[in-house]
């Protein structure tokens, strides 16, 4: 039933790749950095880790970095299912992470958190999230894919206790 342990612990553990950036930290107002990054829900914990593009350098050099981005992003795809599992109780840590050649770059702790749409000051990029925790720091959250990024709002929703709104 929708309603048993199993749908919900499946409801909240989900994995691929989202934009992410720090925008302060334990409450001090920080540089943003986006970053293309592999994030894995699990429990009350995302973990993050860089996938090796950052889209700050854009500025610099736009055609090489977006290359490597997409290189970037289509290993990932190869190596690593880029959808939500829905078995996800038979997957390990490590295969989500991509065997043991990497270790999570950070972990948000989710208890206490608050997840939103941001408001348009907050980034000029479309389907950007919100997520301030408990100690001050806030992260913005983007992709691209509209259907994406709603199931990842709806994700972060059910394991913080916050309403989902339009
Ligand atoms: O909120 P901001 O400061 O306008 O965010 C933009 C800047 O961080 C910019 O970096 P530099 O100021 O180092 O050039 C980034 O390249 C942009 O992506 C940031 O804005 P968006 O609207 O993309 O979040």
């Amino acid at each position: 039933s929708p309603s048993s342990p199993k749908h919900q612990s499946t409801d909240q553990e989900k994995y691929g790749v989202l934009n992410v950036t720090k925008i302060t930290e334990n409450g001090k107002k920080i540089r943003k950095n986006w970053t293309s990054s592999w994030a894995v829900l699990q429990g009350s914990s995302l973990l993050l880790q860089g996938t090796g593009a950052s889209w700050s350098l854009c500025s610099r050099c736009s055609i090489p970095v977006l290359l490597f981005s997409l290189l970037s992003a289509w290993k990932n795809s190869v190596r690593r299912p880029a959808v939500t599992c829905v078995n996800s109780g038979s997957v390990s840590s490590i295969s989500k992470f991509g065997g043991n050649q990497s270790k999570p770059e950070f972990t948000v702790d989710l208890k206490g958190a608050t997840v939103e749409w941001a408001s348009k000051d907050k980034s000029s990029k479309k389907n950007v999230l919100e997520l301030k925790t408990h100690t001050g720091t806030e992260l913005l959250i983007q992709s691209d894919n509209d259907g994406w990024i709603r199931e990842w709002y709806t994700a972060l929703c059910n394991t913080t206790g916050n309403p989902i709104r339009e």
